[in-house]
């Protein structure tokens, strides 16, 4: 089987149906599909802070759910869908409360998304409960492997016990995970957001609000052990220069580089030209979800064993 890698979308119903024609599907009965290929979408499908044009969550979940029930598509679940679930499930300890703190913070992150389909409607009950049956990662047998963010062996095995053999999650997950610093927490955070690390007492930069950051999302797949913080942040690039070339101090993390088949991967809100990261590393996450002309991007698999800049499909 050949697969379309396909980013996260955040909404971005427009940039979908543009992309799915690009790749050469076509809607058969309200399903979109395609005689030789099939797509993995690699989570986030939903969130966006802007109302505009284009943008549906309802019609972006309705369309991913019709392709994997018809077996056109696979998705996995990616960091909004985990705080979606934890958003609407109550805290056992306390019922009054959810998983996920009803702050303003988080509040203003998912609401439209909860003004679209209407909060705790059968609707929205029914987005939840099928986003509860999507996978943490995928494991192909063509030999690739897709995850939200970051793909760490020793961070998958903390939170195997608690899902699913078909790699989903557990109510028992779902709150074990939402326990601020237990390692099924950090585990999580590490798969679906990524690895980040502070720089050494005196370094920071600016981030792109403008506002001084110390710590920095970090290359996973790079070898951590031998590396120096600039060889490994994954900054914007006018932050580059403020990294220093120093040697990682941090020796606790449990990523130690990444060396087995190809991993696909989203959530990074890249910019520039799409192309892999590695020969066998590639982030198909290049900030759709932003308003105007930033691609939704998909990578064209067809059994390469190394990942080429041509692989990158997209529409502008
Ligand atoms: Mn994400």
């Amino acid at each position: 089987m050949n697969y379309d890698i396909i980013g996260d979308i955040h909404g971005q119903y427009g940039k979908l149906i543009g992309l799915l024609n690009n790749l050469g599907y076509t809607e058969v009965n309200g399903v979109w599909l395609h005689s030789t290929h099939k797509v993995i979408f690699v989570g986030d499908l939903i969130d966006n802070q802007h109302i505009e044009s284009g943008i549906s969550h309802i019609k972006t979940v309705k369309l991913v759910k019709a392709m994997v029930e018809a077996g056109s598509a696979l998705c996995i679940l990616g960091n909004h869908e985990f705080n979606a679930i934890a958003w609407m499930m109550p805290n056992p300890e306390n019922k009054a409360i959810f998983l996920r703190e009803h702050n303003d913070n988080n509040y203003n992150q998912h609401k439209n998304f909860l003004a679209e389909v209407g909060e705790n409607s059968a609707h929205h009950q029914e987005i939840i409960e099928w986003f509860k049956t999507l996978p943490l990662w995928l494991e192909l047998p063509e030999g690739i492997r897709v995850i939200h963010a970051a793909w760490i062996e020793e961070y998958q095995a903390v939170l195997k016990p608690y899902m699913t053999e078909n790699n989903c999650l557990t109510d028992e997950l779902v709150i074990k995970a939402s326990r601020k610093d237990s390692p099924e927490y950090v585990a999580l955070e590490a798969l679906c957001k990524g690895l980040e690390i502070e720089l050494p007492e005196g370094h920071g930069f600016k981030d792109k609000h403008g506002a001084r950051r110390t710590g920095i999302r970090i290359c996973w797949w790079k070898n951590l052990t031998k590396s120096t913080y600039k060889e490994v942040a994954l900054v914007p690039e006018d932050a580059k220069d403020s990294i220093p070339d120093l040697p990682i101090e941090q020796l606790n993390l449990k990523a130690k580089g990444y060396t087995g088949v190809s991993v696909f991967f989203g959530h990074y809100w890249f910019s520039g030209q799409p192309e892999p990261v590695a020969n066998n590393i590639a982030c198909v996450d290049y900030s759709a979800g932003k308003s105007g002309n930033t691609p939704l991007v998909a990578y064209r698999w067809e059994g390469e064993s190394v990942l080429t800049k041509a692989g990158f499909r997209f529409v502008v």
